[in-house]
């Protein structure tokens, strides 16, 4: 199979991510906090040293400012219900995943007021036009990186840096993101960071994380035992027991430890140009054919490996169809999970195919890619 569906998760994983999950399940899975035992100590131990290396793609000085959720999801749903109460605006764009809108749907029940800023076609926001959005009420501005139906990446330095100035809490969605474009949590000003473990990060499905600034007090949304304050009925008060409740998982978090040190070796940079540079051959293949219209921005304005097409011809869900039935290559058609997306590019009929490559896809894969396109644009 040609995998070009990095955006949904990415594969295959590295030998360092399968050699640690491997490792944990043999010699140590034990549950990690919950005993003073050997096993525990050095699940304890594991855990912890992922929050390191989470803090040093990341740059965060505080480790234990990152807490382990089950996917990206969760983490959103955390940070925005962990800050937003009755009363308190958010403002997040027209181009965000149904994990950020639909808990905002939920939270208008309770109050909580939404302010959509419209992207231009490809997917980017303009900071002008949030800053111009932000009023009193303003509590929370909550934008993603990068876009997984186009790929656009937001100026996310810029938007934190006003944010800051307007002193309105700045969170970033970094599903998309995360390992594979460079994020900075001091530079870009960012309060709260949602990732998952099993894209970018190339950790196993059912990973994930969130970041929470120190001195923000963040509400939970599920409490439990923690391994801590055991004999107290009341939840800590400190990161990350504050809303890591419950076991974690253990060889997940091993197998993202894995994944992490891969990253690190070879550089968040030098996976963000390889992606971008098969991303722009692509593109440039699709851009000849003129029964296809590209969604993604130009390869010099793209940032996460992701070129997002429609045939004049055909239904997404068929093209997707016929590329794994007839040429092995594996897709995501449809509309990826964003109902603002997709309205926002117009596409609510029939949506569109998303090619995503990931840090070990080869030119290869994407000529096999356009010459498939080619032909299903002509059947
Ligand atoms: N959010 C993921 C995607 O875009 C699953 O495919």
């Amino acid at each position: 199979v040609i995998y070009l569906d990095n955006a949904a998760t990415t594969y295959p994983k590295p030998f360092e991510t399968l050699i640690e999950h491997d490792e944990c399940m043999r010699r140590y899975a034990g549950n990690a906090g919950r005993g003073g035992h050997s096993m525990s100590i050095r699940a304890s131990e594991k855990i912890y040293e992922t929050r390191e290396l989470l803090g040093d793609v990341f740059n965060i000085s505080s480790p234990d400012t990152i807490a382990f959720t089950l996917n990206a999801t969760m983490s959103i749903n955390m940070g925005l219900k962990g800050v937003l109460s009755d009363g308190d605006n958010v403002i997040i764009t027209s181009m965000e995943h149904n994990s950020v809108y639909r808990p905002l749907v939920e939270l208008a029940k309770k109050g909580v007021t939404t302010t959509v800023v419209d992207t231009d076609s490809l997917g980017f926001v303009s900071p002008g036009d949030i800053e111009n959005k932000i009023t009193e009420q303003t509590k929370l501005i909550c934008v993603t990186h990068a876009s997984n139906v186009t790929g656009a990446v937001n100026n996310i330095t810029e938007i934190g840096g006003l944010a800051r100035r307007k002193n309105v809490l700045f969170m970033v969605d970094a599903a998309q993101s995360a390992g594979s474009v460079d994020i900075d949590v001091e530079r870009d000003n960012i309060d709260i960071l949602a990732f998952p473990g099993h894209k970018g990060l190339l950790g196993l499905q059912g990973t994930g994380g969130i970041y929470v600034k120190e001195g923000i007090n963040i509400k939970t949304i599920i409490e439990g035992g923690t391994g801590s304050q055991s004999e107290s009925p009341y939840q800590p008060l400190y990161m990350p027991d504050r809303i890591e409740s419950g076991t974690v998982n253990l060889p997940g978090i091993a197998s993202l430890y894995g994944g992490l040190t891969y990253i690190l070796k070879r550089g968040v940079k030098s996976i963000a140009d390889h992606e971008k540079n098969l991303a722009a051959i692509l593109y440039e293949k699709l851009s000849y054919n003129n029964k296809v219209k590209i969604l993604s921005p130009p390869p010099d304005k793209n940032g996460a490996g992701i070129v997002a097409v429609r045939l004049d011809n055909m239904d997404s869900a068929k093209v997707a169809h016929l590329l794994d039935k007839n040429y092995k290559i594996a897709v995501r058609a449809g509309f990826h999970c964003s109902f603002l997306a997709a309205k926002t590019l117009k596409i609510l009929d029939g949506g569109c195919v998303r090619f995503s490559v990931g840090p070990f896809n080869m030119i290869n894969d994407i000529t096999k890619a356009a010459e498939a396109i080619s032909d299903i644009s002509h059947y």
